[in-house]
């Protein structure tokens, strides 16, 4: 079964949004496989960004996304990459489809609330940067079969 990371920003944590993000992926039928909070170090946030090196925006991305705390999970499911990308809307928030968490409680470009995966293989990448495998369960839920 896929999984996915995501994270909620320091933004959306500082808005109380942690359950409500939760509890949208939960209801979905994803299955939470791990979870912890941490305030980000400049180390972490470069590397998590790293493909953004260098653009105009990513001194300030850094400095926000290390303002406060964070919260990582990994979510699995059936393509569980597209479905939490697809619930967490646009990047832009302005952008974002009203029932997407974005386009539900955000309207910044830069302070979006979340972060998840834009594809398999970064999310391989991505998990592997918060979590060790250790941290990471695998256990079943009644009533999986509903959920395939
Ligand atoms: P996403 O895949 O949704 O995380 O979006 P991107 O990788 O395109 O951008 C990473 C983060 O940089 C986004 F969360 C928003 C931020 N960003 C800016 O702050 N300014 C920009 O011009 C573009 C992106």
């Amino acid at each position: 079964m896929e999984r996915t990371f995501v994270m909620i920003k320091p933004d959306g944590v500082g808005r109380g949004l942690i359950g409500e993000c939760i509890a949208r992926f939960e209801r979905r039928g994803l299955k939470l496989a791990g979870l912890k909070m941490q305030v980000l170090t400049r180390a972490m946030a470069e590397k998590h960004y790293e493909e953004h090196v260098g653009k105009p925006f990513f001194e300030e991305l850094v400095a926000f996304v290390t303002s406060g705390p964070t919260v990582q999970m990994v979510w699995q499911g059936k393509d569980a990459v597209a479905q939490v990308r697809k619930m967490n809307g646009a990047t832009n928030c302005v952008n974002a489809d009203v029932g997407t968490i974005r386009g539900d409680f955000g309207l910044s470009q830069q302070k979006n609330l979340i972060h998840a995966s834009d594809a398999p293989e970064t999310a391989v990448r991505e998990i592997a940067l918060y979590f060790r495998s250790e941290e990471l369960l695998d256990y079943t839920l009644p009533f999986e079969e509903w959920r395939r």
